[in-house]
């Protein structure tokens, strides 16, 4: 690899054929590529690659990794990718590759009622109402930096909120709108022990974004966010100077580190790329909360909001709050080692990712000393994940591109070397994350990793101009073979991070404990309906193959509230209540009670019925809601 050479050694003609009709690839010498006024334009140019082991060496190599699992085996791992502006969470079982489920998080979504009973469509409009969310970050919780099982946490980056999932019914079971922030991007939680969940306020505004200092983005700040796992509550927020992009916490409870572009503070694209080098901010979480107890914050937005912009008191003297890293140009992704020693910050405009020193941040007076390697990866490094055995494994935007590289050789080379590098391997294309199977615990398992690619281009069947992603498995776990590629996987947009579990520390539920909801269980004896005022009070049961009641009547203009419990004791036997031109649609698994209110504003003969086929008498399983015209 030379660092003049712009072309391309793999055969593959897509690529070869975008890059050709980008005038930057066709000027622009690839290691300067960056330096370019347009850098950031380069972005959004295509793959273009320079390898070390060629496509076709990787491609044989892929026969020999069995990553199949027969029908009716289970996998061995449960991956959460994040759906992006689809809003919800996927679980796909891993080696497979199968998609297993969709956990509606920022979405509403008919096949799980998601959003249409009272108590998901409340937490949707308490927390702002938006019909839409941007999931980027699901990180699964842990205890003693290893995954517990209770929680996943996934942000919100379109409209700032940070949402629960119930790991035992895999369901989102609270969302919080942070205040004060407008896009949270980055999410992770405060290790070992999830004390806290971290949301990184991405964009700058002003702070109150009130219609005060409107142009005026000298005043704009961002924030990070510490929200409480158990009630969700934000607990304080750090303001800093830049904007944030990702995060990552450290593993004993000290440091929070996040990413961010914009030190310029500028309001446009070539502002905000215009200086060389940009920040990671080392968030020292004791320090803060030391701050917070002796009321050294401001209220803003209902929450306590510390100071820790470079010129704040609070980061004066030998314990500030936030230190200041310069590092490569508008910084990506940042990611712990599993050892806790490093923090890895790659470098997106920049070929390089920086090493940071964890334990010596506390120690030195210039924060800049910790930084101690500066390895150089190759073209847009993005996100970087581990497999327990020293390396590291980072996405190449640019170069389309996993690198696999050594940590403490990086440590041990001169800046910019490229003799860390262990080895390259073609992705197609554009890889945005990549995540390695229990990359963010202290024990990675260092199989499989997947690259959450954003383009497929020519992998799949054509299906129009939107193109799925492709998320392409590969197996990290034989050093001496070297990475292999073993699958495509299209997916639908988009996956951005993904966290990898193993199925041993995941117990879910198969049917609903009655005493985990909040509705008391209507059984069999409690059927019935009370009527009062202008409104309906319906309970009733759901079982094959029959509601409650072949039928309610009501009147035109009653508000109508109906409670209805799955008696059913199977698992896997799902019923549904759906009433035509009432917009109502709630899912019941066994053992679960849903509530839904809604207006009998016409009158008529509505069919309500069940949307799961349940059983051979399935069609049969309605009932009718008679409304009466009002005079
Ligand atoms: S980001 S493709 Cu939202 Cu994690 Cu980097
Ligand atoms: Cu119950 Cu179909």
């Amino acid at each position: 690899m030379t660092d003049t050479d712009i072309t391309d050694e793999r055969t593959d003609d897509a690529s070869t054929a975008a890059d050709e009709r980008d005038p930057l690839f066709a000027r622009i010498p690839r290691r300067d590529f960056m330096k370019a006024g347009a850098a950031t334009g380069a972005l959004t140019g295509l793959a273009g690659c320079t390898s070390l082991l060629s496509s076709e060496e990787n491609a044989t190599a892929a026969a020999d990794v069995d990553a199949s699992v027969p029908p009716g085996e289970h996998d061995e791992y449960y991956g959460f990718l994040s759906g992006g502006h689809s809003g919800e969470i996927r679980i796909y079982g891993i080696p497979s590759m199968r998609q297993l489920m969709r956990i509606p998080v920022f979405n509403r979504e008919s096949a799980r009622g998601y959003g249409f009973d009272d108590e998901t469509r409340g937490m949707l409009e308490d927390a702002g109402g938006y019909t839409w969310g941007d999931t980027h970050h699901p990180r699964v919780s842990q205890t003693d930096n290893d995954y517990d099982g209770r929680w996943a946490f996934v942000n919100d980056k379109a409209n700032g909120r940070m949402a629960r999932i119930d790991l035992k019914y895999f369901e989102t079971d609270a969302i919080v709108d942070v205040p004060n922030q407008q896009g949270t991007h980055g999410a992770c939680c405060m290790l070992p022990d999830t004390k806290y969940v971290f949301g990184v306020g991405e964009f700058r505004v002003p702070m109150p974004n009130d219609g005060r200092d409107l142009d005026d983005p000298e005043k704009y700040t961002s924030t990070i966010a510490a929200i409480d796992p158990e009630t969700m509550n934000v607990e304080w927020e750090v303001l800093v100077d830049g904007n944030m992009d990702n995060g990552d916490g450290g593993k004993n409870g000290r440091w929070f580190f996040a990413t961010g572009y914009n030190s310029e503070s500028a309001v446009t694209e070539s502002g905000m790329s215009e200086s060389d080098t940009d920040w990671v901010k080392a968030f020292d979480v004791p320090a803060i909360e030391e701050a917070v107890e002796a009321g050294e914050y401001e209220e803003i937005g209902g929450v306590p909001v510390v100071d820790g912009t470079r010129d704040s008191s609070l980061n004066e003297g030998d314990r500030s709050l936030v230190r200041y890293l310069d590092v490569s140009k508008s910084p990506h992704g940042v990611s712990v080692t599993p050892d806790g020693k490093y923090a890895i910050a790659s470098g997106k405009l920049d070929p390089t990712c920086s090493v940071i020193d964890i334990e010596a941040l506390g120690e030195v007076d210039d924060p800049n000393e910790a930084v101690v390697g500066r390895p150089s990866l190759g073209m847009g490094p993005l996100h970087t994940a581990y497999d327990g055995r020293g390396h590291a494994y980072t996405t190449l935007f640019i170069d389309s591109q996993v690198v696999k590289w050594d940590i403490e050789a990086a440590v041990e080379a001169d800046a910019e070397s490229e003799d860390p590098v262990v080895e390259k391997i073609d992705v197609h294309y554009n890889p945005g994350h990549l995540i390695a199977a229990e990359s963010y615990t202290a024990e990675p398992a260092g199989d499989w990793l997947i690259s959450l690619n954003k383009l497929s281009k020519d992998r799949f069947l054509p299906v129009g101009p939107v193109h799925p992603e492709n998320d392409q498995l590969i197996y990290i776990g034989d050093d001496d073979a070297g990475m292999e590629l073993v699958k495509d996987t299209p997916a639908y947009a988009e996956p951005h991070d993904a966290s990898i579990v193993h199925k041993s520390k995941l117990e879910p539920a198969s049917t609903y404990d009655p005493a985990d909801l909040e509705l008391d269980p209507v059984g069999v004896d409690d059927v019935d309906i009370q009527r009062e005022d202008g409104r309906v009070d319906v309970k009733m049961t759901s079982q094959r193959n029959q509601f409650g009641f072949e039928d309610i009547t009501v009147r035109e203009g009653d508000e109508v509230t109906i409670t209805v419990t799955n008696i059913e004791t199977t698992a896997d036997l799902l019923h549904s209540l759906a009433i035509p031109e009432h917009d109502v649609n709630i899912k019941l698994a066994p053992q679960e009670t849903r509530k839904v209110t809604f207006t009998a504003d016409e009158p008529g003969v509505y069919w309500m019925y069940c949307a799961f086929f349940c059983s051979a008498l399935h069609l049969e399983m309605r009932s009718r809601l008679l409304v009466e015209p009002a005079e």
